[in-house]
Order: structure tokens, then sequence, then C-alpha cells
């Protein structure tokens, strides 16, 4: 169960955590994006990720994925800007796809990587290059921040003490399939102790974890946890999860710390949720229905 050092989220203190959003703001203001996300196979993730991290209030968000994805996902994304990697044979990121992020990394307050990247052998080589380049503090801009979400941690998941190889501030977000693959154990083993597995988990790997699912739980490597109020079924369905990544990239752009903007993100995330589940009840709800929310859910808070 919830011990000491365990808060349940409620509006006052996610209130508490959002940024001013002063009037002589400039789009600098809010922070830039780098999202590397998408692959022929899943196109939408990247969509859905973009969406979200402008929704959450980011001033620039842009898109790392492969050329021939380019004309598809400019199409669905008017705000978005876009870094043109090279590909594969086989719509992989090829080799120097990395580099030329990496070259551009200064450029960016937070990243999104991860979700829809496939988990190909080119898709891991990218991965894998893009985390040793973020794990050189050079090549970041102060206060930088990322989330690693879906095949970001499965490839990971792939090496022992993959851990040691992000050497930089994320919030890992995993389901309890992704968070069964990191740890080493099954998944009903993940979903017998959610909070306790998360705060030792945090702790080892000296990074944030959220642990999605009903009661999604948020732990930071210093012990502490906390719990989201909501369980909702309208979130169980395909891209949620692409969302809530891009929510929390969004939030970390504006400069909240990783465990803040953990527990936004979900917060503001689960709100949307409930408002979706209000207008349209428990089944058919989709994704990008989410997105509309997130800026209503904002303004509820204030
Ligand atoms: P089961 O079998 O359902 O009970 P995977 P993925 C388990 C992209 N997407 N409680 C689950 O269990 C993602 O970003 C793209 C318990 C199963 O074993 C990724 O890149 C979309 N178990 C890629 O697809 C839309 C749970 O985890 C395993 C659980 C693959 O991601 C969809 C499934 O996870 C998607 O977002 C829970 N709450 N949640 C697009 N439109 O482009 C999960 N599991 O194998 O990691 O597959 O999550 O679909
Ligand atoms: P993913 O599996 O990566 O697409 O992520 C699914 C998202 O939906 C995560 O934010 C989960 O916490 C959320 N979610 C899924 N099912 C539920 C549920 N029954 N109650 C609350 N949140 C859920
Ligand atoms: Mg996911």
């Amino acid at each position: 169960g919830a011990g000491l050092n365990t808060e349940v989220l409620d509006e006052h203190l996610i209130l508490d955590l959002l940024p001013d959003r002063p009037a002589d703001a400039h789009k600098g203001t809010f922070g830039k994006v780098l999202v590397a996300a998408g692959s022929p196979e899943y196109a939408g993730a990247a969509v859905l990720a973009c969406q979200a991290a402008g929704r959450a209030g980011a001033g620039l968000v842009t898109l790392a994925a492969g050329k021939s994805l380019y004309p598809v996902l400019a199409s669905r994304l008017t705000e978005t800007t876009h870094l043109i990697l090279p590909e594969t044979a086989d719509g992989g990121p090829a080799p120097g796809a990395a580099e030329l992020i990496a070259g551009r990394l200064k450029e960016f307050s937070a990243a999104v990587i991860g979700p829809g990247l496939g988990q190909s052998p080119s898709a891991a080589a990218f991965t894998r290059a893009l985390l040793a380049a973020l794990s050189r503090p050079e090549n970041r801009a102060s206060g930088f921040a990322a989330v690693l979400d879906a095949d970001a941690l499965n490839i990971l998941s792939a090496e022992s003490d993959w851990w040691l190889k992000v050497d930089f501030p994320a919030v890992l977000t995993p389901h309890p399939g992704e968070m069964a693959r990191l740890a080493g154990l099954a998944v009903p083993r993940v979903q017998s102790d959610r909070i306790e597995l998360a705060r030792r988990c945090a702790g080892l790997w000296r990074q944030v974890v959220v642990l999605k699912g009903a009661h999604t739980v948020i732990a930071s490597s210093d012990g502490r946890a906390a719990l989201a109020p909501n369980a909702n079924p309208a979130l169980a369905t395909a891209g949620t999860g692409d969302v809530l990544a891009g929510i929390i990239g969004g939030l970390l752009a504006q400069g909240l710390a990783p465990f803040d903007a953990a527990r936004a993100g979900v917060y503001i995330h689960a709100m949307a949720a409930e408002s979706v589940r209000a207008a349209l009840g428990d089944c058919g709800a989709v994704a990008s229905d989410l997105l509309g929310h997130i800026p209503r859910s904002f303004k509820a808070l204030k």
C-alpha cells in the first residue's frame, strides 16, 4: 500500500507545480521539445506525442523522424517543425541519424524519445547512439531532461545494467509490460507491488519512474512516490501513452523538474481523460480525443 513518503496527487498540489505564463512571453520562454518518435509501422505515435507536447504548452516542437515518413507526418502536424533523418532501406534511421540530432541538441530544453520507434536493428542502433550523445554533458542545454518511453525502454531493456547508459536527467514512462522488461520481472509481479517496485527502481536507476496503468505511480530516486487518484477505462486504448509522453516532455521543456513534470503530466493527462469520459462515456474514446482537452485541464486548474 501507500506508505510513508507517498502522496496522492490532487489539484492543489499540481497547481503549485505549473509554470507561469507571463504576458510578455515569446515562444522561447516555453521551451523547445525534440521528439524522436515514429516509424513506418507506428507513424501515429509521433503525431500524438508532438501534438500533446504543444497542447501542454511547449513553445516549439520539433520531430526527428525518417525521410519517407516526412510527407505524411508533416501533413498531420501543422505546428511542428521537422528534423529529417536519413533512412535505411527498411525505413529505419540510417547510421548518422543520431549524430545529426546530436549536433543540434543544444537548441532543445527537453526531448521525448521512443514512442513508435519500433525495435528494428536500425531503431535500436539509433536509440543507443542518441542516448550516448545525450549522456555527454557538452551536447546538452543546461536544465535539459528527456522522457524515455515505449521502444526507447524496450531497446534499453535488452542490455544488462542499461541504466548506466542513461547519464542525463530522464523520466521513464513504462506501462506494466515495459516495466516487466526493464526490471526483469513478470507482469503479475510488477502489478503486485507497484508503489514499492517503482520506488526501488527509481532509486536503483537514479531517474524518475512513471509506472503507468490504473492508479499510475510516479517515483523519484530520492524515495518520494506519488499516486494518481484515477482509474479510467477510457484510457485503455492505443496511443494514450504516446500522449502522456508528449505532455511530460512539454512540461519538462517549460522548466519543470523531472519529478514535477511527471506528477503534473500524469495528473493533466488523467484530467483530460475524465473530460473525454464525461463527453463520450467509457467506450470508444480514442487517444487523439484527449488532445483538445489538455488545455482545458490547465484552465480548470488555474
Ligand atoms: P496484455 O497482453 O495486453 O495483457 P508492448 P505497445 C502489457 C507504439 N504505439 N497492465 C501487455 O499485456 C508504442 O509507442 C503506436 C498489464 C503486453 O504484454 C510502441 O512503440 C501507436 N499489462 C509500440 O507501439 C498506437 C500491460 O504490455 C504488453 C498493461 C508497441 O507498444 C499504439 C504490450 O506492450 C502504441 O502506443 C497494463 N496496464 N499495459 C500508433 N498509432 O502509432 C501493457 N501491458 O508489447 O510494449 O506494445 O504498448 O502496443
Ligand atoms: P500505453 O500503454 O503506453 O499506451 O499507456 C497507456 C496510458 O493510459 C498510460 O498513461 C496509462 O496509465 C493509462 N491507462 C491505461 N489504462 C488505464 C486505466 N484503467 N486507468 C487509468 N489509466 C489508464
Ligand atoms: Mg506506450
